[in-house]
C-alpha cells in the first residue's frame, strides 16, 4: 500500500514538474505579428505551451470571446495562476517576471 502512494506522488510530481495540468495557453494564429513575438518569447524562455489556433472566423475565437471578453490575439492563459491578459507586450512582460527563471 506503501509503494502505490509513494508512485502516486511520484507521478504527480513529475506531471507538475513537466507543467502537464498546467501548460500555459496561447491563443493566436501564425501570420499574426503580435502572436509572433510572444511565441518567440516563450521559445527564449524554453517554455512549453498549448498554442491555440485561432485565425479569425474560427472556433477558437468562440473560445477567446467566452475567455477574456476579447477577439483579439495574442491572448495568454496561465491556469496554474489563474491569470489571463491580451497585448503582446503585457504578456511578454507577464512571462518575463514569472517564467524567466523556470
Ligand atoms: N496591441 C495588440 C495588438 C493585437 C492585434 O492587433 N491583434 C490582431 C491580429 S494580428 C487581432 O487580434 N485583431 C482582431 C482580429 O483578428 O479579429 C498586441 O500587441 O497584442
Amino acid at each position: 500500500m506503501e509503494i502505490v502512494g509513494f508512485l502516486l506522488c511520484q507521478i504527480i510530481l513529475l506531471s507538475r514538474k513537466n507543467r502537464l495540468p498546467f501548460m500555459l495557453e496561447l491563443y493566436q494564429f501564425e501570420s499574426c505579428p503580435y502572436c509572433a513575438k510572444v511565441r518567440a518569447k516563450l521559445t527564449e524562455l524554453e517554455i512549453d505551451y498549448i498554442a491555440r489556433s485561432a485565425p479569425p472566423g474560427s472556433k477558437q475565437r468562440e473560445t477567446l470571446q467566452e475567455l477574456g471578453g476579447q477577439q483579439q490575439v495574442p491572448f495568454l492563459v496561465d491556469p496554474e495562476m489563474g491569470e489571463s491578459l491580451y497585448e503582446s507586450d503585457d504578456i511578454i512582460a507577464y512571462l518575463e517576471e514569472h517564467y524567466s527563471n523556470k
